[in-house]
């Protein structure tokens, strides 16, 4: 399973009109297409500008019922709606059954109220001071898609809340939510509009739609490839046999009446995954092909990785490194042979055990490779900015996981460990100075990407450059400092046939 992580900036402005209530207590309003909504504010330390919050905006009817799997469209309504908190978020699978506890408790804190009425999504915007709104000021936009391998997933999490941005950096940050695994990515033999196969894609271009601008939706950077076979019904096929569905009348009708928690139970019980339908049209089947092609939206990007992006992988499926290469890599003894050597023990390079090397080959044929060639092909074609994240602060450790399959100090700098330094969203409590100066450099440079990504992020941040393998490494000495370096990209090629077959 792989959890990506994005956010997508906008390159455009948007006029967020908003009925100002200046200097009033009252609660911000806004006109929006569907209606009028009323949010709440908030402050953040360390800033003057209020901050209003607008959470869980109606973003397309509820798909639920015969509409579950219900394409978005805009939806309205005719009396102002409270928009004061977050709704639920979509059902979530988290797979396999028996590590449900440990996944929740790393990525999905606090546990969200779940429901299949879940698509609406969330505007954090700074408060326009007087001057701002005789000037008519406009605001870049930071949209937010979250991670969780397509599987699970949730925008009202308190790490992405976008509040520290909008009161310190003078950006709307809007979160969406969408659907994902089953309800998101029926590949059922029912549904023949490949597109209509890939709803939760479609929710997030209905976000993007939603804040009006001609923009791109999120890059499709190193996911596998999507099911490009159109008659492949494999995980549905297996779904109708666990609900014992496979002799029914109308199989897709016996499917759609079970309950939502028997469906989401089978996934994870029985390890079914649901993912995109390549139709060329909301996910492409050659990618790669694509890319070095130039034939992509030419816009600047940000692209990283965190150093021990594996070390939670590795963990969850163990230290037996057989079994490891069997569930990624079943019948690939090549590349096992080729990789193995290029990781052998070396105590010099990290690796002690099985552990360590797993960990390290997790990081790197499913994060930092796949980074290093894109950004060699991505240099070619639009400013492209590499980072790694390199930094492990005490507060963003899991000191109190129940069992001991994960201890605090193999966690590293793991994968998503930097989302709460951009967002500024980590525990205050207990933060370091290093810690709250480098989330203030991360932020702003996200912030002033956004606002010009002609310019680079950070004064003397240089683009990726031949062989991708120039970087921003913040966090270098373990803590706040950062530095352009080259990275040390030489275990790529072992993966380079790979990934650009399987994953590209
Ligand atoms: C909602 O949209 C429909 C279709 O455009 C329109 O007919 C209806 O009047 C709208 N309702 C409200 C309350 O705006
Ligand atoms: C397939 O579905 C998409 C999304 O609903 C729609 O835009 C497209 O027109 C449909 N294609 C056909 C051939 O009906
Ligand atoms: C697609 O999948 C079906 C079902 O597994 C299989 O019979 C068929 O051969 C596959 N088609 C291709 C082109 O691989
Ligand atoms: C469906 O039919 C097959 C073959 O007759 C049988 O083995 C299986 O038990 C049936 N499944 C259910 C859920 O009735
Ligand atoms: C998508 O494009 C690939 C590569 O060009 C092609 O093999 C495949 O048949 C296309 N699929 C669809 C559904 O258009
Ligand atoms: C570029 O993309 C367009 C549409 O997405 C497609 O029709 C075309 O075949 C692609 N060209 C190449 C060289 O991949
Ligand atoms: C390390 O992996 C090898 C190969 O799968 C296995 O035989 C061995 O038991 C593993 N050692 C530990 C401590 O897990
Ligand atoms: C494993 O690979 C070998 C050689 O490529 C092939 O003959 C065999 O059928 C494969 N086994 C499975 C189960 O895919
Ligand atoms: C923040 O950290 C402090 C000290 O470790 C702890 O008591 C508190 O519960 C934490 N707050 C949150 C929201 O996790
Ligand atoms: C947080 O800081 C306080 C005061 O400096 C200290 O007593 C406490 O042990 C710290 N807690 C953690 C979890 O680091
Ligand atoms: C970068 O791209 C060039 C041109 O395609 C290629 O020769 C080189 O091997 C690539 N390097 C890496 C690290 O992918
Ligand atoms: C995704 C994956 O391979 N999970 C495996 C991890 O290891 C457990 C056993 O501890 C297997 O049951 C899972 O299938």
């Amino acid at each position: 399973m792989k959890i990506a992580t994005g956010a997508v900036a906008l390159l455009t402005t948007v006029s967020w009109n908003v009925a100002e209530c200046l200097g009033h207590r009252r609660a911000p309003t806004a006109t929006i297409d569907g209606g009028v909504i009323i949010g709440t504010t908030t402050r953040v330390p360390g800033a003057t500008a209020v901050v209003n919050k607008f959470l869980g905006i109606p973003l397309a009817p509820a798909p639920v019922g015969s509409a579950r799997f219900s394409v978005p469209k805009p939806t309205n309504w005719s009396q102002p709606i409270e928009t004061k908190t977050f709704k639920p978020t979509c059902i979530q699978v988290f797979r396999p059954f028996e590590d449900r506890d440990f996944i929740q408790d790393v990525f999905s804190i606090p546990r969200p109220e779940e429901s299949e009425d879940c698509l609406y999504l969330n505007v954090f915007a700074p408060r326009k001071t007087w001057k701002a709104f005789f000037r008519k000021a406009k605001y870049p936009v930071l949209f937010w898609i979250y991670g969780g391998g397509f599987n699970f997933g949730n925008a009202g999490q308190p790490i992405y809340d976008g509040s520290h941005f909008a009161a310190l950096e003078d950006v709307i940050v809007v979160s969406v939510n969408y659907r994902t695994n089953f309800f998101g990515f029926p590949i059922a033999p029912d549904i023949t509009n490949l597109t209509e196969r890939n709803l939760g894609l479609l929710d997030q271009r209905a976000g993007l739609d939603w804040v009006q601008q001609n923009i791109e939706s999120g890059t499709y950077s190193y996911n596998p490839l999507p099911n490009c076979n159109d008659t492949n019904y494999a995980s549905w096929n297996v779904l109708l046999k666990r609900l014992e569905c496979e002799n029914a009348t109308s199989t897709f009708d016996c499917i759609m009446q079970k309950p939502v928690s028997d469906i989401r139970y089978a996934q994870e019980k029985f390890k079914i995954g649901f993912g995109m339908a390549g139709d060329n049209i909301t996910i492409v089947c050659d990618p790669r092909l694509r890319r070095e092609a130039g034939n992509f939206t030419r816009v600047p990007v940000i692209r990283g990785t965190t150093l021990q992006e594996g070390s939670y992988y590795a963990t969850k499926n163990g230290t037996d490194i057989d079994r490891y290469f069997n569930t990624y890599f079943f019948n690939e003894t090549a590349l096992k042979e080729k990789v193995l050597e290029a990781y052998k023990l070396d105590p010099v390079e990290g690796r002690f055990d099985n552990y360590s090397i797993l960990s390290q080959i997790h990081t790197d044929w499913n994060f930092h490779c796949p980074a290093v060639f894109l950004s060699n092909n991505s240099h070619r074609y639009v400013p492209t900015y590499r980072y790694l994240f390199h930094t492990t602060f005490p507060n963003l450790l899991f000191t109190d996981l129940p069992d001991d399959r994960w201890p605090v100090s193999v966690q590293g700098a793991y994968h998503s460990s930097e989302i709460p330094i951009v967002f500024s969203t980590y525990n205050l409590t207990n933060a370091t100075v290093e810690q709250k100066r480098l989330s203030h450099t991360m932020r702003k440079a996200w912030a002033d990407f956004a606002k010009n990504p002609r310019r680079a992020p950070i004064n003397g941040w240089k683009t990726s450059g031949a062989n991708g393998s120039t970087v921003m490494d913040f966090g270098i000495d373990g803590k706040g400092e950062y530095r352009l370096v080259k990275d040390v990209t030489g275990k790529c090629w072992a993966w380079k046939d790979f990934i650009w077959t399987k994953h590209f």
